[in-house]
């Protein structure tokens, strides 16, 4: 039976980078999650009958949020859910099956690569019926309703066993509990040669995935040992936990650690790769060197026609604009599109429905393409399997040739966890103080040609979206950026992205922080980092 259960506001449910995300207890708080579900079939127009897809990565209070969500779907009137079996899909996932099954859209239960548990972080989003994270006018939507919602919809049925597959009911509504890997296992396989991938590993080539105790555990088994012969055990923590076995699921190199020194070590296997919380994102290290986010989606680009289906070329790429301009230098020769995006991926989704772009990237482990709408981690790896097959070389070469073709971006992102908003908000009211006065200013060997606080106009639907970082560009092609995070649960997050660009191939083997060591300097100096936060170092280094 229906049921509407009055309810009020919380002021707190603004969505941010991706999604609404929060620490549990605030979840578990009386008709939060409800509430936020609510705002978001409000904030939606046409979904009768229609289906919805459901799922997450599996932490905790997955289940609870689940069973709400499909009892909430069912009372609002739509007319399926499809739900992954345990509650699980991965982000990627969840994309396809709304794409393939044409949903109208779906709910992702996750908050990435943040920790689970009891007190660590849960979160909700909405992607829309192109499979792609709602766009920042249904966002704004969702917010604003939940600052005025009075009332909920849910059905008032049993929960439903989501273990086993097939078709259940929750009053009217019809719930299939479908195989979360089936379809997106499927998909990879249309994309990549399996069969040459298979040979590769038949003749010795080893993979190591860690999978993070996270949701891509059971889809990299069975793409990778199952469908692609690697050795059992070459998939690592791959049972998806709810606390993800206390770790952070976030695939850099200070909390994928042990992957890196596994590659690193004196018997590294040929290939390294991690995936988050969610899956979308990817870690990718060769025998004895790491290939950074920017990197990787620069030569992912420039390889991708080699795997079938890429064969006939991209239409262009995008990045989001802290990403290095490794992939740039790719379009141009390659004579494609390049465009620059605001950071998060639903500023992809339009440039990929309008056929504009083939591949994005983001420098936080993020890459993707036009066969889903949302980055994607396992894609990632087997793309680069697949490149790897092709061309018969180790991943150093490829980087290294790479960066001899096209020059090397040196890269890398400085991150002040848990600072103080109001420290943090100062720091970057203090830095768009200075962006009149900045340009022609000498630091040292830098001068800084152009500063500016990054807006985006989205070519297809043009709408424009302002304070998206603010960038210091140097003479020569340095910068220096800064944002504040859009995905933490606690005080604030400064990001600090820091790029050098080195044609000369003598000098493409330098350690990356020493390369970029009068850059960070001067980004300290610029935006008084040390002054205002308290930190003498970054919290973390990717
Ligand atoms: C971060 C990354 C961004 C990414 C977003 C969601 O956002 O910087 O590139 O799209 O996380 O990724 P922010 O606002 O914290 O910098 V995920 O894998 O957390 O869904
Ligand atoms: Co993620």
């Amino acid at each position: 039976m229906i049921k509407i259960v009055p309810t009020t506001p919380y002021p707190d449910q603004k969505p941010g980078t991706s999604g609404l995300r929060k620490k549990v207890p605030q979840f578990q708080q009386k008709n939060y999650a409800e509430n936020f579900i609510q705002s978001i079939f409000d904030s939606l127009e046409g979904f009768d009958n229609k289906i919805l897809v459901i799922g997450g990565d599996g932490r905790y209070y997955n289940r609870e949020v689940i069973q709400i969500a499909i009892k909430m779907a069912a009372a609002n009137g739509f007319g399926k859910v499809m739900v992954g079996r345990g509650g699980i899909l991965s982000t990627p996932a969840a994309s396809n099956l709304i794409r393939k099954y044409g949903a109208f859209g779906g709910i992702i239960l996750s908050a990435s690569h943040n920790p689970g548990g009891p007190t660590e972080d849960f979160g909700i989003k909405y992607n829309a019926s192109n499979g792609g994270p709602a766009s920042e006018k249904i966002t704004d939507a969702i917010y604003a309703r939940t600052k005025v919602i009075d009332s909920y919809r849910i059905c008032d049925d049993p929960d439903i066993s989501l273990d086993v597959p097939g078709i259940k009911h929750v009053d009217e509504m019809e719930v299939a509990v479908v195989d979360p890997v089936e379809d997106y296992a499927a998909l990879m396989e249309t994309l990549f040669d399996f069969p040459a991938i298979k040979t590769m590993i038949q003749s010795g080539f080893r993979v190591a995935f860690d999978a993070m105790s996270a949701v891509t555990g059971p889809y990299a088994k069975e793409i990778l040992e199952n469908r692609l012969g690697a050795a059992k055990g070459s998939v690592k923590n791959f049972m998806p936990l709810p606390d993800f076995g206390g770790h952070h699921p976030d695939p850099n190199l200070v909390h994928a650690r042990a992957l890196y020194d596994e590659m690193m070590g004196p018997d590294a296997p040929d290939f390294g790769a991690a995936s988050d919380g969610d899956g979308d994102r990817n870690l990718i290290i060769g025998k004895g060197i790491f290939v950074t986010p920017s990197d990787s989606v620069a030569m992912l680009a420039a390889n991708a026609h080699l795997a079938p289906g890429y064969a006939a070329g991209l239409a262009g790429i995008a990045r989001s604009m802290p990403t290095s301009g490794a992939a740039d230098r790719v379009a141009e020769k390659l004579g494609i599109g390049m465009y620059e995006t605001p950071t998060g991926w639903k500023f992809f989704g339009n440039l990929l429905d309008a056929g504009m772009v083939t591949i994005c990237g983001e420098e936080s482990a993020g890459t993707g393409s036009s066969h889903v709408r949302e980055k994607d981690g396992l894609w990632a790896v087997l793309l680069w399997l697949n490149i790897l097959a092709v061309r018969n070389e180790s991943v150093k070469d490829i980087v290294t040739k790479h960066w001899a073709a096209f020059g090397r971006n040196y890269y890398s992102r400085h991150d002040y966890e848990e600072v103080d908003s109001d420290a943090a908000n100062g720091l970057v009211d203090n830095l768009r103080d200075q962006l009149a006065t900045l340009p022609g200013k000498k630091f040292g060997e830098l001068v800084v040609q152009t500063a500016d606080d990054f807006a985006y106009i989205d070519p297809v639907d043009h709408s424009v979206s302002k304070n998206q970082g603010i960038r210091i560009l140097f003479e020569g092609g340095s910068r220096v950026v800064f944002r504040l995070s859009g995905t933490g649960t606690s005080g604030a997050t400064l990001r600090v992205y820091i790029e050098r660009y080195e044609p000369d191939a003598s000098r493409h083997d330098l350690d990356t922080q020493e390369a970029l060591a009068d850059l960070i300097a001067v980004a300290d100096e610029i935006a008084e980092i040390t002054k205002r936060t308290g930190r003498l170092k970054p919290s973390v280094i990717t």
